[in-house]
């Protein structure tokens, strides 16, 4: 099973524009305590690098473009996100590192709890550990 799970969100635009609609519970599968946007990334940076113990979020790339690998300590996957119509499901305990941010890239995160650096692992082999141990 790949670990790339998708949503397509509904384009509701109409000859004046478009808009897409994010409702916790609804097409986002989680109660959304918090948003998060990431912009202006210098030009050939890696963030992410680091798994989430209980976290569970949905990337959205508003304006432009990034790349996404997600890895469970097994294996690894990787995609473009390049549409507000498209979101990425990032379960808990998935390794994540983004990268190949276009200068206009306009990344939404949506998650499913308040801000808590103790839920972070950010030692890959740390990481394998714990996913090795479930
Ligand atoms: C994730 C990926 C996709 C806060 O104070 N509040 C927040 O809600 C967030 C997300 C971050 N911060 C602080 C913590 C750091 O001092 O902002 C700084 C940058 O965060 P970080 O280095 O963790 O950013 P990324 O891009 O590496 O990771 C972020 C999220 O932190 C993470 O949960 O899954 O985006």
């Amino acid at each position: 099973m790949s670990l790339l799970k998708l949503i397509n969100f509904k384009n509701l635009g109409d000859d004046r524009g478009q808009l897409v609609s994010f409702e916790g519970n609804k097409n986002i599968p989680f109660d959304i305590k918090r948003a998060y946007c990431i912009h202006n990334t210098t030009t050939g940076i890696v963030r992410g690098l680091h798994a989430h113990k209980t976290l569970k979020q949905v990337a959205i790339a508003l304006k432009g473009s990034c790349k996404f690998i997600l890895d469970n300590g097994c294996d690894r996957e990787e995609l473009t996100l390049d549409m507000p119509t498209q979101g990425l499901l990032i379960d808990s305990c998935l390794w994540r590192e983004m990268h190949d941010f276009t200068e206009d890239c306009v990344l939404m995160v949506l998650a499913s709890d308040y801000y808590d650096e103790s839920d972070y692992i950010r030692d890959y082999q740390e990481f394998k550990k714990i996913v090795g141990e479930k």
